[in-house]
């Protein structure tokens, strides 16, 4: 692989980068305004060489900031549907789950309504101070080049756990040829997740040519969480007398690993410390009547693994066709600074906002994020369930209305089934854009 022509974000978490700034801008200038703009921040794209030690920023584009550049963005072009059309369509809205209490009429950004998004600028530093400093100069260039910033979201701590209170970030493909340390069935090849190199299938995905090469597709999904909801329903669900052991239990069910990140298809223990981290782990052989991990839970949602079939070789390989990248961050201030899930519990309603801008890459949105999301999360009938969808980001209903699901807990001697499941997840805007490899960002500044 290029290296040098791809974005370190495809690489790279930038973990040590901890304050970033997603900055949704619409370019309102003429082309040779946008050019000379991105040229001057060029400089500071970094690519996927090494993890640039400070700070850089992240660059995509909508369909139509690549247009304000004189593309023709279309089929023909080798551009994708779901990017061409962006995600606010009624088709999309649908299968993804975006009605109800979703629905873009309460999205804050992205949909049809609001102003055209035309580029997502993301600005990773060192501290918040640091941050603030880059914004400053950043502001002054946009004014000079007649860009406007229509929204910014900040996160700016990162740590390895997210709002609810669970370990994030344990479980990523890992891209073919990059020399990373790989888990189980973890390692694909570099054209799920990065234009001009095989597929899973043996073929190039599909996307314009050249433009393309080493570029990727970035999925966006501003999520709200509702961290009190979420805690206050487990407690109540409890049999025990808000019993806290047992709603960290019910929780954990939910998601599929505990709090500290082992997966509970491993391990009955919350306390048990030698899976924290493992990815290597399937469902077939061990856990098939779910009294681990259930079926329904969010991790064997979203990466079935090797228990989807009765053949648990072809599932792998079923699978391995609807992994993301994810490179997400929380955003806004925790409940309980510890995160610690007693003190979340004990502490109030704050009032404040906090959930979690999820990122995805992949070279197929329909196959990749779109299928994960309609076909795992929100299928009622997913694994033999029924009236049941991902508790933490699906959504069950016709299209216009939601309903509660239910969620089933294998366990000896009685299954569990909690019922009025309420929202804990909110979709709060989000959208798709193309991510260029640099040879790309060059020719959008030199394109006449
Ligand atoms: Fe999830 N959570 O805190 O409960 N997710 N997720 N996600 N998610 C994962 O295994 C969470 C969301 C995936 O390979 C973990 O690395 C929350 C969407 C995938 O085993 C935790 C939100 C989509 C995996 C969470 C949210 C996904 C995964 C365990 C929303 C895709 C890997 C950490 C606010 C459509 C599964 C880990 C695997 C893991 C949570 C959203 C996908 C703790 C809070 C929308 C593919």
């Amino acid at each position: 692989m290029d290296l040098s022509d791809i974005q370190g974000l495809l690489m790279y978490g930038y973990g040590h980068l901890p304050a970033v700034d997603y900055l949704l801008l619409s370019l309102d200038g003429d082309r040779a305004q946008c050019q000379q703009w991105l040229k001057s921040i060029r400089p500071e794209v970094a690519d996927a060489r090494k993890s640039p030690a400070e700070a850089c920023y992240a660059l995509a584009f909508s369909k139509s900031g690549l247009e304000k550049f004189g593309m023709t963005v279309d089929e023909q072009h080798g551009f994708s549907r779901a990017f061409i059309e962006g995600m606010d369509t009624a088709h999309r809205n649908r299968i993804l789950g975006d009605y109800a209490y979703n629905g873009p009429e309460h999205w804050e950004w992205g949909s049809r309504k609001h102003p055209q998004i035309d580029l997502l600028l993301m600005s990773f530093a060192t501290d918040v101070a640091a941050l603030d400093e880059r914004l400053k100069s950043l502001i002054d260039s946009l004014n000079q080049f007649d860009i406007s910033l229509l929204h910014s979201i900040r996160s700016s701590r990162l740590d390895r756990k997210e709002h609810f209170g669970f370990a994030d970030g344990m479980s990523q493909p890992v891209i073919k040829g990059s020399g990373r340390p790989v888990g189980d069935n973890d390692e694909l090849n570099a054209g799920e997740f990065i234009f001009g190199y095989p597929n899973e299938y043996q073929k190039l995905p599909h996307a314009p040519a050249p433009f393309g090469k080493n570029g990727s597709y970035l999925v966006f999904r501003q999520l709200e969480q509702k961290v009190k909801t979420f805690w206050d329903y487990l407690l109540a669900q409890t049999t025990h007398q808000q019993s806290v052991s047992e709603a960290i239990y019910l929780g954990a069910k939910m998601v599929g690993r505990w709090p500290e990140g082992s997966p509970t298809t491993l391990t009955d223990d919350p306390n048990d410390t030698q899976f924290q981290q493992t990815n290597l782990f399937g469902y077939y052989k061990h856990d098939r009547l779910g009294q681990g991990c259930p079926h329904g839970a969010h991790i064997r949602r979203t990466n079935p693994r090797d228990s989807m079939e009765d053949n648990p070789s072809q599932s792998l390989d079923a699978s391995r066709k609807h992994r993301i990248l994810r490179r997400g961050r929380g955003y806004g201030k925790p409940l309980s600074n510890t995160f610690d899930i007693e003190e979340m519990i004990q502490t109030p309603e704050d009032g404040e906002r906090r959930g979690l801008n999820f990122i995805c890459f992949n070279t197929d949105i329909e196959r990749q994020f779109e299928f994960v999301q309609n076909t795992w999360c929100n299928n009622e009938k997913f694994d033999g369930l029924y009236e049941e969808v991902d508790p933490i980001s699906g959504v069950m209903g016709n299209g216009n209305e939601a309903r509660s699901p239910y969620f089933k807990i294998p366990q000896k001697p009685f299954r569990r089934r909690l019922k009025e499941i309420p929202p804990f997840v909110l979709m709060k805007g989000g959208g798709y854009f193309f991510f260029p490899g640099l040879t790309a960002i060059h020719y959008l500044i030199h394109k006449t």
